[in-house]
């Protein structure tokens, strides 16, 4: 992805998942917004976006973070919200045996004590391979993979949701799920 792409692409998460009154606009429960009135916004707020730019951002993420409606009108982020604005009703889903989730060194202290938490987000973020895991880990310092025991979790009643773009959901994660080494 270039350089404009990229900065589009940040541009749109921000507003997708948690600002979207910065350009004045509101998402539906769901997640969605109108394309063109993103566009037309965001172009009063000095962001040059077209149909072009935003459908090359769409088609080039590495993790497929926007998802465009089957009739075209709308797009929403898949996954990563913070805003208040959204509650997808996600479909639950039986997770695999393991999932795993990607984090930095210096949080392993606190994640022993407390467990996985959403933080600022809906929900914790799990991967079905750990690949992606470290890549999303390294965004936060020195990368460290924790395996968490999925099935074992949904069998005892926390419920799964898998987003549009097969990242794994999940309210939290308590300590025993966890396996650290
Ligand atoms: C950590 C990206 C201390 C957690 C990715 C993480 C993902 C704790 C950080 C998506 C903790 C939150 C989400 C505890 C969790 N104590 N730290 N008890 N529990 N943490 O960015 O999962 O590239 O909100 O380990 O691909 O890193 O933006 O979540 O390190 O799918 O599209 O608190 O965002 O997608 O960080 O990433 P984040 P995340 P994009």
């Amino acid at each position: 992805m270039n350089k404009q792409l990229n900065k589009i692409s940040k541009f749109l998460s921000y507003i997708l998942r948690h600002q979207p009154e910065a350009i004045g606009i509101t998402l539906d429960s769901d997640g969605w917004v109108n394309i063109d009135s993103l566009i037309m916004q965001a172009n009063q707020h000095g962001e040059s976006l077209t149909r072009e730019l935003l459908e090359q951002v769409v088609k080039t993420s590495d993790k497929k973070r926007f998802t465009i409606s089957d009739d075209d009108l709308k797009i929403r982020a898949a996954q990563g919200h913070s805003t208040q604005q959204v509650k997808i009703s996600h479909v639950e889903q039986i997770p695999p045996d393991f999932l795993y989730h990607g984090t930095a060194t210096r949080f392993i202290d606190s994640i022993k004590k407390q467990g996985l938490v959403a933080g600022s987000r809906h929900y914790v973020h799990l991967s079905d391979n750990e690949k992606t895991a470290n890549i999303v880990g390294k965004r936060h310092g020195k990368p460290v993979v924790l395996k968490v025991k999925a099935l074992l979790m949904h069998q005892q009643g926390f419920k799964f949701y898998l987003a549009d773009n097969g990242v794994w959901l999940t309210n939290t994660v308590h300590t025993n799920f966890l396996i650290f080494d």
